[in-house]
Formats: C-alpha cells, sequence, structure tokens
C-alpha cells in the first residue's frame, strides 16, 4: 500500500476514535476517496443502533459513492443486525476497491471481504492493522471473550483490611481517592455490588460531574444477590435505572449484562462476590486502593479464595501504581498462566 492509502486509514482512524466507548459495538471510520484521489465523504459509527461507519459515509457522499474507494479501518460487516450489512451496501453504491485495516473478530458480522471479492471489488486488509486494534482493545478482547471485561476494585489499609471489626468502612481512603473512583466508573458502562454490600454501606453508585466538565454518563447500576434489595436503598436515588440480578453466579450475571449490552463492568465488593469472580476466572483487572493506614482486624478485600499454602498463592502482573493524594492506587491484572 502507498503512502496516500496509509494516510486515507489513519484519517478513518482519527474519524473512528470520534465513536463512543463503553458501547456494545466498536468505533469504527471510513473514508470515500474518488478516482482522482480527492476526498468525497466521511462517516463514523456513532454508537448501536446507528449507522455504521462505511453506511454513513455513503449516505454522505450520494450518487458520488461510484467508482470510489473506500478506507475502513474495520472489515465491513456481512450480516443483517441491527442495521443492514455493509459489504452489499458498498458494492450497491458502486464502490471499486475496499481498503480495511482490521479483521472483524466478531463472528456473526465478518466474511465481508468474502462478499466484496465476489462481487468483483478489491480488497485489502490489513493497512494499520495494529492501530485500529489498539483503537477497539477492550472491544476486541470483550469479543473475544464473548463476556463482558470486569475491573474488580477495592480499597484497604496498609495491612489489608477493607472495614473496620464492628463492620465500618467509610472511609478507608481520603477524598482525592474516592474522585478518582468517580472518575473511573464512568469510565465503565455497568457498576456492580453484591447485596451484602448494598446493606452494609448503602452505596449510590454514581458518578460524580467533575468540577465545570459535562456530565458524565452515568453507568448501569447494578446489584447481585439473593438478599432484597430495601426500597429505601439509597441506589434509588440515583439517575437511570437499577438493575437486580438475584443470582449468586458470575457467569450468569455476566451472561445478563452482555445481553443488555454491557461491555465493560466495574465490580465493587463486597469479599464474598470478588471472591466468586476471582475464583471463576472472571476478573480482567485489579485497581485497588491503599491507604497508609492500618486497622490490624476486619474483613479483608476479598473472601477465602480456598488457598491453603503459599505455593498456590495468586500472583497479578503489576500495570502501574499511581499516588492519588495521600493513598496510592495500584493496578494489576491476573497473569495467563
Ligand atoms: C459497528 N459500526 O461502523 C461497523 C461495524 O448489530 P450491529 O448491526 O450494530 O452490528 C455490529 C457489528 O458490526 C460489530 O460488532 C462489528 O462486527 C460490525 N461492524 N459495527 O457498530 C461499524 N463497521
Ligand atoms: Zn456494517
Amino acid at each position: 500500500m502507498d503512502d496516500r492509502a496509509t494516510t486515507w486509514m489513519r484519517r478513518a482512524l482519527e474519524l473512528a476514535a470520534s465513536g463512543p466507548w463503553p458501547d456494545p459495538n466498536p468505533r469504527v471510520g471510513c473514508v470515500l476517496v474518488g478516482p482522482d484521489g480527492s476526498l468525497v465523504a466521511e462517516g463514523w459509527h456513532r454508537g448501536a443502533g446507528t449507522p455504521h461507519a462505511e453506511a454513513a459515509a455513503l449516505a454522505a457522499a450520494g450518487d458520488r459513492a461510484r467508482g470510489t474507494t473506500a478506507y475502513v479501518s474495520l472489515e465491513p460487516c456481512s450480516h443483517t443486525g441491527r442495521t443492514g450489512p455493509c459489504a452489499q451496501a458498498l458494492v450497491d453504491a458502486g464502490v471499486v476497491e475496499v481498503v480495511f485495516a482490521q479483521p472483524d473478530p466478531n463472528q456473526s458480522a465478518a466474511g465481508g471481504a468474502e462478499v466484496l471479492r465476489a462481487a468483483g471489488v478489491h480488497v485489502t486488509g490489513g493497512l494499520l492493522a495494529d492501530d485500529a486494534e489498539a483503537l477497539n482493545a477492550r472491544w476486541t478482547r470483550t469479543i473475544a471473550l464473548g463476556r463482558p471485561l470486569v475491573t474488580w476494585k477495592f480499597a484497604a489499609t496498609l495491612d489489608g483490611r477493607s472495614a473496620a471489626a464492628d463492620g465500618t468502612s467509610q472511609w478507608i481512603t481520603g477524598e482525592a481517592a474516592r474522585a478518582d473512583v468517580h472518575a473511573l466508573r464512568a469510565t465503565r458502562d455497568a457498576v456492580l455490588v453484591g447485596t451484602g454490600t448494598l446493606l452494609a454501606d448503602d452505596p449510590r453508585l454514581t458518578v460524580r460531574q467533575p468540577q465545570g466538565g459535562p456530565a458524565p454518563d452515568q453507568p448501569l447500576r447494578v446489584v447481585m444477590g439473593l438478599r432484597e434489595v430495601p426500597v429505601d436503598a439509597r441506589v434509588h436515588e440515583g439517575p437511570g435505572e437499577v438493575l437486580h440480578l438475584t443470582t449468586r453466579d458470575p457467569r450468569v450475571a455476566l451472561v445478563c449484562l452482555w445481553e443488555r449490552g454491557v461491555r465493560d463492568l466495574w465490580l465493587e465488593g463486597g469479599p464474598t462476590l470478588a471472591a466468586a469472580f476471582l475464583e471463576a476466572g472472571l476478573v480482567d483487572e485489579v485497581v485497588a486502593y491503599v491507604a497508609p493506614a492500618l486497622l490490624g482486624a476486619g474483613r479483608t478485600a476479598v473472601a477465602d479464595l480456598g488457598i491453603s499454602t503459599i505455593t498456590d498463592i495468586r500472583r497479578l502482573v503489576l500495570q502501574d501504581v499511581t499516588v492519588i493524594g495521600t493513598d496510592v492506587r495500584i493496578r494489576a491484572v491476573p497473569s495467563d498462566d
């Protein structure tokens, strides 16, 4: 591929980056270029249920799409999902060449390249594929797993306690760490707690508006467990819906959430729920806020994981360590083995 092709694909990736995440769908951009090498139209995907990037670009181009080359950051789809198949739409519009970056990892939508080729369109895949995959890294991962990504967050003292002996836990960390939690929560599409934590802490599970900034999207608030959610629980005060999953099985919960379009889940306690997710191998990332404080007694962040000897220790791989106000934030991921 020549430099011009790379330049157009960079533009497609730039457009793709305007799309939303988290979202059930990937972020995709499309550029239509005329036979004389000039820009004809652009489009990008604005979230599940809206036109795909190719459809948006074709709509903007109208009749001028005939004879163009399409640069798309993801292989055009071949399926009829929330919208129609883009591969066929490109053929019907008279596009003569398609260059795409990332092959579609979504089995139900893949196969667009063959459809295009069969219709006589010249197709090249893989241009800047790494950049496209990096842009949609979390989507690619969640599609491969077929379940939402799970980030488990907890706060603890230096000696690993998440509550005092009498069960009180507010507040272990300082104001800055709590603001950081709100900011990170806002980057996920659902926040989950167990009924135990709900009854003990009565959390709102909302995201706080940054000072002067726009109101962040409120992630779906989810409570999981067999105990009843009191009608006067503060979780009902916040904006949007509260979902109660009456199961103790993390897998069942993740299937329900996946079906509702949740792709990036923020898991906040308590220890029993955290242990259930960890034991099932369903935690993809750990975010720990550690306060320089001691409790000496009280519950730990996670319940018994069934580990009785040091050789069974669950090691994580450190990602980064950041001082947040008076506390430390540690991010780690499970090791692959
Ligand atoms: C998008 N935007 O621009 C492209 C996508 O259920 P649907 O119809 O919204 O289809 C979603 C799938 O379509 C998505 O997982 C991906 O495999 C494919 N291509 N999706 O949301 C786009 N080109
Ligand atoms: Zn499509």
